[in-house]
């Protein structure tokens, strides 16, 4: 602006501001009136309403946990919402220009308002402070956080039988061993309900990650190292296995599906699996926390002992015919 357009616009303001200066509560109480009103409204209507429906579920109490503490942020976060966008619509609808009008002057307080500026500092200090505090505690609370704690987990389930279920991740695909049953490997991924389950996830070449979207896991999959990671199933249905780390060519097409069945159904399940799946296991590595891919396919190794690591035996454990490849 001008010193001459100032000059001009400056008998305005003083008229203005006579009738301002009463205003200015009346303003603040209004804005905090509608803010404290529609907080009211908005929060409970989502916590209650739309909470209950978000992601990832309650499949397991991870993602039922996901699901409480992203509700949680939510209520934080809706009235710093609504009072950003409240100020906002008001001060365009109450403080805007008009055609014709007088000239549109800020107050003394557009250079600073110690309480204002200290209200928002320690508002926003107890907030983060808070947010941190509970962030803290929901990382711990249900048995770590399900995105793997590596190979000696610090927080683990309280109960006292744990499944183990080894998740396998290999260019491209997903494969899961079951040391309690004789160690059979296999594509299907299948965890009885209620119960305590223990990933341990590694990978045969790359790195992937394993997935679970409905069940709150999500932990690295990588060469030569044990990443646990904790679950407690608690409904029945399918979920969804992803590779949540880009591992190359196919990395897109790495995906299956899982299923939470009785006890009782992954008891037979299991058991008939174990005996039909034994030729399989026979030709399989020992059971391991581990793997060292060996190209060679040496002993021990997981491709087929054949002398061509690019052969089409793709699968380590499949019958290594003679003139394969
Ligand atoms: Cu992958």
């Amino acid at each position: 602006m001008s010193e001459t357009q100032a000059a001009g616009a400056a008998p305005t303001p003083a008229t203005a501001e006579s009738t301002a200066a009463p205003d200015e509560t009346h303003h603040w109480w209004r804005l905090i009136a509608i803010w404290v009103v529609l907080s009211a409204i908005a929060t409970p209507l989502f916590y209650y309403l739309a909470g209950p429906h978000m992601p990832p579920g309650a499949m397991t109490n991870m993602a039922e946990g996901a699901r409480f503490d992203f509700n949680i942020l939510m209520v934080c976060a809706i009235p710093v919402l609504l009072a950003v966008w409240i100020y906002l619509l008001y001060a365009i609808l109450t403080w805007r220009a008009s055609r014709g009008g007088p000239e549109p002057v800020a107050g003394p307080y557009s250079r600073g308002h110690l309480g204002l500026q200290v209200g928002w500092i320690v508002s926003s200090t107890v907030l983060v402070l808070f947010l941190f505090g509970f962030g803290t505690y929901a990382l711990v609370q249900p048995g770590g956080a399900g995105g793997g704690q590596g190979a000696s987990p610090i927080w683990t389930p309280a109960s006292k039988t744990i499944l183990p279920i080894q998740v396998i991740g290999q260019q491209w695909k997903f494969t899961y061993r079951y040391p309690t049953f004789g160690g059979f490997e296999t594509n299907e991924l299948v965890l009885p309900n209620d119960t305590s389950i223990q990933f341990n996830v590694t990978s045969l070449d790359v790195i992937h990650s394993f997935w679970a979207y409905q069940l709150g896991v999500k932990a690295d999959a990588n060469p030569d190292y044990n990443n646990v990671a904790f679950t407690t199933t608690q409904q029945l249905g399918r979920f969804t296995v992803r590779c949540a780390e880009l591992c190359g060519l196919w990395h897109g097409a790495m995906f299956n599906y899982g299923v939470v069945v009785t006890k009782r159904q992954f008891e037979s399940w299991a058991t008939l699996t174990a005996v039909r799946l034994r030729h399989n296991t026979a030709l399989l590595p020992p059971y391991r926390l581990t793997y060292t891919p060996d190209a060679n396919g040496a002993d021990g190794g997981f491709y087929p002992n054949n002398v061509d690591p690019y052969s089409k035996v793709e699968m380590y454990g499949a019958p290594q015919g003679k003139g394969a490849g």
